[in-house]
């Protein structure tokens, strides 16, 4: 065994986007191109003597490989210690939890979330700092300044490492626990939630679908609700983790999920449908004949919090993203606690976190979270609903309902237009940004314009601040229509067009959404000439 030092150049177009470096897998089988990367986050680091990083991914192609990689360069790069996820397996909330349990320097998470795996398709790597939370800006923007400059990187000649066998290996000098990856975080989530209750839910006949997607929730569902909770077998299926998660799109929404959205639409549906994407952190949750919005849920757990043992204190407040609906803020509102709005991504929820500003944090990407670690959590989102059913008795109808009609509703969706040329998404957001200016008193389809801009970010905590997070119109009733371009693809741009508006009304509540958001529709798309400058008269995506 023996360190050696590779000299390298760098690769150009390794800026980390909302959540990490993702780039095709061929792309990350390029020589040096993930050890440039991994190099370039050490050396960022400083001083890894008497560090210890966990380290684990979704599971997806090129995980196992890279986590041998990682392995070998951690050791060459003096850390102590690495807690890996047994088979190279940790889920982004399982892995901000072990971070935090084992109080290590940070974790690298190997995942692309909830774009498409295999050979042909993405792969993706993150670093999170101490707290168990994705790397500020600060850390990723000198990460990305180091890749443009490496010369070498450091890598041991040893042997693979054996990570499918749960106990320690030594590497160089550097000690390894293969560790389980569902342990820790099921130990916490027994904490947080009534298990009791959700244990005799189950017992008296309550039935429920979990669609893992094939993605890495599928061990952590298993255990928790088949095993712990006693919900019968079968409860979760797609539930093996594979390499190319089925052929699948493991991104939980009604478009990805349509199997499961079927079955809960179907005369046979149980009575309560949830999904999670590859990495885990997401979650999407269907009452019978009845979709839950993210941004609605977000709300909706805020304001029934005390109902599970780990929020019975109330919550400090609430962090939403800013093109999330406001709904949630009516219900912070209402418990008198502040409601903050935050960038696209959950790398600014840490701050107001970790000063305890915010308990619940949430987007409208089928995103929700709290205190209890610091990413947002696919399956902690689903323990909740179910401690919320088992307490009220309530059906996920009734309870969104009587939500709508104590705070009103806020009707919400997303227009994605996927894969569309890039140069054209920079052209219409750069004619939009010209137009921001003379938009406010303008009329449009029956709304007038109260402000245009482009939004800008001043974290409260710790004062970094964040420009061009999405251009805003918002009208004089409140309503909003929001663009941004994605972070997190690897092709082409995607343009997403959000749409809100508020509605006081119950008797107006039962709007198929897109109706009700029409107008809204039909002025985003003149305002951007979206059809003219996409190509595209329609979007590829509506959630
Ligand atoms: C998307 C979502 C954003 C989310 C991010 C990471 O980013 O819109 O809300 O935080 O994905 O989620 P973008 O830049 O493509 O809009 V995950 O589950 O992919 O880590
Ligand atoms: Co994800």
């Amino acid at each position: 065994m023996a360190i050696q030092t590779v000299a390298s150049t760098p690769v150009p177009g390794q800026r980390p986007g909302t959540s990490g470096l993702r780039k095709k897998v061929t792309v990350f089988r390029q020589p040096h191109y993930l050890e440039n990367f991994v190099q370039s986050l050490f050396d960022t680091l400083g001083d890894l003597t008497g560090k210890t990083l966990v380290l684990g991914g979704d599971g997806r192609y090129h995980n196992r490989s890279a986590v041998q990689t990682i392995l070998k360069m951690a050791a060459a790069n003096g850390v102590a210690r690495v807690l890996v996820g047994q088979g190279g397996i940790l889920s982004t909330p399982a892995a901000s939890c072990v971070i935090r349990k084992s109080e290590a320097l940070g974790g690298i998470v190997l995942s692309a979330s909830h774009n498409p795996g295999g050979p042909e398709g993405d792969f993706g790597i993150k670093y999170n700092i101490s707290n168990g939370g994705p790397a500020p800006e600060s850390i990723t923007e000198a990460v990305y300044a180091r890749t443009t400059a490496i010369t070498a990187y450091r890598i041991s000649d040893a042997a693979e490492v054996d990570i499918d066998r749960i106990g320690s290996a030594q590497l160089e000098q550097m000690q390894i626990e293969v560790i389980d990856p569902v342990a820790d975080y099921a130990e916490l989530m027994q904490r947080l939630f009534d298990f009791d209750a959700i244990r005799k839910l189950f017992a008296g006949g309550f039935t429920m679908r979990f669609d893992a997607m094939s993605a890495v929730s599928g061990p952590y569902a298993k255990t928790i609700l088949e095993g712990m909770l006693g919900a019968p077998a079968g409860t979760v299926i797609n539930a093996v983790p594979l390499e190319d998660f089925g052929g699948h799109h493991p991104d939980p929404n009604p478009v990805n999920a349509a199997e499961l959205i079927a079955l809960m639409a179907s005369p046979t549906a149980p009575d309560f449908g949830a999904a999670s994407d590859g990495d885990a952190d997401r979650n999407m949750i269907v009452g019978r004949k009845f979709d839950v919005t993210p941004s609605d849920s977000l709300a909706v757990l805020a304001a029934n919090a005390a109902v599970a043992p780990g929020y019975r204190g109330g919550i400090k407040g609430i962090a939403r993203s800013m093109p999330t609906s406001r709904a949630a803020d009516r219900v912070a509102e209402a418990l008198g606690v502040p409601c903050y709005e935050t960038p696209t991504g959950w790398k600014y929820f840490g701050t107001l976190l970790d000063a305890e500003k915010a308990t619940l944090c949430g987007e409208e990407s089928y995103g929700t979270g709290s205190n209890h670690v610091r990413e947002k959590d696919g399956l902690w989102a689903v323990l909740f609903w179910l401690n919320l059913i088992a307490a009220t008795g309530k059906s996920v109808q009734e309870i969104v309902t009587e939500h709508w009609s104590k705070y009103g509703r806020n009707y919400y969706s997303r227009h994605d237009y996927e894969g569309i040329d890039s140069d054209a998404a920079n052209v219409l957001m750069d004619d939009l940004r010209v137009k921001l200016a003379n938009l406010a008193g303008q009329e449009m389809n029956h709304y007038t314009v109260d402000y245009a801009d482009d939004f800008s970010y001043t974290d409260p905590v710790d004062g970094s601040q964040a420009q061009k997070q999405g251009i805003r119109i918002v009208m004089t009733d409140g309503s909003r229509i929001v663009y941004r371009l994605s972070g997190t693809g690897t092709e082409g741009a995607t343009l997403r067009v959000y749409l809100e508006r508020y509605e006081a009304d119950p008797a107006l509540h039962n709007i198929p959404t897109q109706q009700a958001l029409a107008a809204l529709i039909a002025i985003a798309d003149s305002v951007a000439n979206i059809a003219a400058n996409t190509g595209r008269s329609n979007p590829s995506v509506i959630t």
